[in-house]
């Protein structure tokens, strides 16, 4: 499909209820130098343009807090990411909240209209909830719902304010990106009772930690691709806080007994081998949050680098 990778680093944290995951993409780099100073000068980087000034004023909505810029970040990650499939190039996200990701998956849809998308996702979070349904109204908790056209009304808790709702409605779209039974999750942890029921009602799966190391990586590898075993194309999203805060506590929610960095890199090579794949991103890099210098985003680096370079190989 594409014969390059193109970098793309969208510096906004509007999603996020802690400041400073618009600075991931700045410590992943200065992370490379000190393992591989050439990584990043050999790709072709560009960077999406944000609205991440809005954390200078005001949040007014409150149960999707700064969803007016984060519709907005939607539309120019979409279009940045159709266009980079249109110069037939592979998207290598980097993001700073995971709020981003529902723009990834549009701009891949935008691209590919008529392709069935699977996604794998690897988190501690399930990123289901809606503005109906969030207990922090933090949008980095939503892309999940906003692909799958999802308001989860039976699990309603919220009585978002109407301009709240019409944005929402546009970060949906007119129609469903990704299907219910196209979605796959690695490392869930820390859900709130209406993703629960959610993943309930629709028998989305989750590989535990636990699950995980008792299956080994291979296996979890092989059960996702063999369960999107329907769908023409794969994106695979990789947020830090699936590891576990012992690797860093450096992204904004860190939740206990997360895999290992080994047990995420060697998932993750082992997710890429299928030539399904079409996008990867790495999100939820806090620098301003790790209490270990800038151990979250060396630990990161250390598992995208041979990632990435296995996709770039892939490729060719
Ligand atoms: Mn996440």
């Amino acid at each position: 499909m594409a014969k390059k990778l193109q970098f793309l680093s969208i510096m906004s944290e509007l999603g996020a209820g802690t400041r400073g995951a618009s600075l991931g993409f700045p410590a992943l780099e200065i992370a490379s130098l000190k393992y591989d100073p050439e990584f990043f000068p050999k790709y072709s980087i560009k960077e999406v343009e944000t609205d991440n000034n809005l954390v200078f004023k005001k949040k007014t909505l409150k149960f999707g807090k700064r969803l007016d810029g984060i519709a907005r970040m939607y539309r120019n990650i979409q279009d940045e990411v159709a266009a980079t499939f249109n110069d037939k190039k592979f998207p290598v996200v980097f993001s700073g909240d995971h709020s981003n990701a529902g723009g990834t998956i549009a701009g891949i849809k935008a691209a590919y209209p008529t392709k069935r998308l699977g996604v794998i996702w690897v988190d501690a979070h399930g990123d289901l909830h809606s503005p109906y349904t969030s207990p922090t109204g933090n949008v980095h908790g939503m892309p999940l719902a906003t692909a799958l056209h999802e308001d989860n009304l039976e699990n309603k808790n919220n009585d978002p304010q109407e301009e709240t709702i019409w944005y929402w409605n546009e970060m949906k779209g007119s129609n469903q990106r990704v299907k219910h039974s196209d979605l796959f999750f690695v490392g869930l942890r820390d859900l709130e009772q209406p993703e629960i029921n959610l993943m309930t009602k629709h028998n989305i799966p989750n590989v535990t930690v636990d699950e995980l190391r008792e299956m080994g990586v291979k296996a979890v590898a092989e059960k996702a691709l063999i369960y999107l075993k329907d769908c023409d194309i794969i994106y695979i999203s990789f947020d830090v806080d699936s590891m576990d805060p012992s690797v860093s506590r450096g992204t904004g929610t860190p939740v206990e007994h997360g895999l290992t960095e080994d047990e995420a890199r060697d998932l993750l090579l082992h997710l890429v081998e299928d030539e399904r794949l079409c996008c990867f991103e790495t999100t939820e890099v806090n620098p301003l949050l790790d209490d270990k210098g800038n151990s979250m985003a060396e630990a990161a680096f250390r598992v995208i680098k041979p990632v990435i370079e296995k996709i770039e190989s892939n490729l060719k």
